[in-house]
């Protein structure tokens, strides 16, 4: 049945696309076409070797209902204003992720830094420097105060931390039953340098009454039905949180003004969180007597299930806690996926791994689905809540299709599951394995 395709795809830049659309076209029987979850059911391996134009070495390994990643992707690129290469999922809000071999370098420049709209960014002319204030209030802030952006500079010390940014959803796709909301695959994380003033600094400047529990945040960016009077978004953390060394108020992103769609000209940075607490066009500051009850705060909206459910589950709501430290991740941002490699080369592999609390302490690959494992060389963080940076050597056997899979594992001894992990009504934390295609010709 396959045979029958008209273009088997062997060329390697159209690997993923053309084989996942011929899929479509030549299977039409039902149970063996591609479903929205990129799962295959009943599909057999030669029919997988013939759709990828290669023979699946390790096909013997391979588990029984997986889809080769080589079949899976789609690719979309779109022009935003300074940004290259993203993949654009809405424009209104604005959300686009980074393809995974465009974050290969070890600082995240700005063009390939994600961005996640919840609403419509500020006017240009609203966000200029000179006008900026910043207000910090609330009912447990001993004497509110308002900062011009230029005060802020001048009166608090400066710091410069690379830290990783991620977004809450990051991985969502992957769940079934499916989660509404932005289908991010593994692009919206990012690890750039901040420049800033301690959040710290800037709360106790206000003061902080001792009945402080948290701080929350409010942007100059509009909802989307345009009212005036609601937010996008209006998160926080709690207070110990932003007392943290790490903690800042951000107005530089590798050592130039933040991108605009990135929160210019002043945003939070919270290490090892979600990247939701981190509020963008960053206006004002409130520091709470209680858990901040601003826009996205309540609900299913960033929380999870207080105990494990079954995927599927209606939880209620009561049942639902705040995401606080986000979980052990890795990336392969070196070779692109779907590449063809000589047999007999020496393939280098490389990428990224991080984790909400602590460091990571090693990252094995595999490219047999997970059967054996190949230690990396890790180097450490440049600081507490930055990437680190693996990288390895393999040598593949001989020619046909392989998927390189990459685990991290973190100080508190927790690593990445092969599997999707817990199932939520919101497809939050996906920190599954990352998984590349390659092809040795
Ligand atoms: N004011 C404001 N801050 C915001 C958002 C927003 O829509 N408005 N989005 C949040 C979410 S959900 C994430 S994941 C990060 C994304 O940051 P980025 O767009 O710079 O990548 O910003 C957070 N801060
Ligand atoms: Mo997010």
């Amino acid at each position: 049945m396959i045979n029958s395709s008209p273009k088997s795809p062997r060329q390697p830049s159209g690997v993923q696309s053309a084989a996942a659309q011929d899929n479509e076209q030549v299977c039409g029987e039902k149970d063996t076409s591609l479903n929205r979850r990129g799962f295959l059911s009943r599909v057999s391996l030669a029919t997988m070797t013939a759709a990828l134009g290669a023979e699946i070495v390790f096909g013997d390994k391979m588990p029984s209902g997986l889809v080769p990643v080589a079949l899976a992707q789609t690719a979309a690129p779109l022009t935003i204003p300074g940004k290259e290469g993203l993949t654009l999922f809405t424009d209104r809000p604005l959300v686009a992720e980074t393809p995974a071999h465009l974050l290969d370098d070890e600082i995240t420049p700005a063009k390939h830094l994600f961005i996640r709209n919840n609403g419509l960014p500020p006017s240009l002319e609203q966000t200029e420097p000179i006008k900026w204030t910043l207000e910090i209030s609330g009912e447990s802030c001993e004497k509110p105060i308002t900062l011009t952006l230029q005060e802020l500079k001048e009166k608090f010390e400066h710091h410069t931390l690379q830290i990783v940014l991620e977004c809450a959803g990051n991985g969502r796709s992957e769940f079934n039953p499916p989660a509404t909301g932005t289908q991010w695959t593994t692009g919206g994380v990012g690890c750039p340098t901040w420049t800033g003033v301690r959040l710290r600094d800037v709360l106790k400047h206000a003061g902080i009454k001792p009945d402080a529990v948290y701080v929350g945040y409010y942007g100059a960016d509009f909802h989307l039905s345009g009212d005036p009077a609601r937010q996008p978004i209006s998160r926080g953390a709690p207070i110990q949180k932003a007392l943290e060394d790490e903690s800042m108020i951000a107005f530089a992103m590798n050592g130039e003004d933040i991108p605009f769609q990135n929160g210019h000209p002043l945003r939070l940075i919270f290490g090892g969180w979600a990247g939701s607490t981190c509020g963008k066009w960053l206006k004002r500051i409130v520091i709470r007597d209680r858990e901040h009850d601003g826009e996205k705060m309540t609900g299913h909206s960033y929380r999870m299930p207080r105990y494990p459910v079954a995927p599927g589950t209606k939880v209620p709501e009561e049942d639902m806690d705040v995401i606080a430290a986000m979980p052990v991740k890795s990336l392969i941002t070196f070779p692109k996926s779907g590449i063809t490699h000589p047999v007999g080369e020496i393939l280098n592999v490389r990428g990224h791994a991080w984790t909400g609390e602590g460091d990571i302490r090693e990252v094995h690959v595999s490219m047999d689905f997970g059967i054996t494992w190949h230690k990396t060389e890790l180097r450490p963080a440049a600081n507490r809540y930055a990437w680190q940076h693996w990288s390895t050597t393999l040598n593949l056997p001989k020619k046909g299709y392989y998927e390189i899979w990459a685990r991290a594992l973190d100080s508190q001894g927790r690593s990445q599951p092969m599997v999707l992990p817990g199932w939520n009504p919101e497809g939050y934390l996906n920190n599954t394995c990352h998984r590349i295609a390659i092809q040795a010709v």
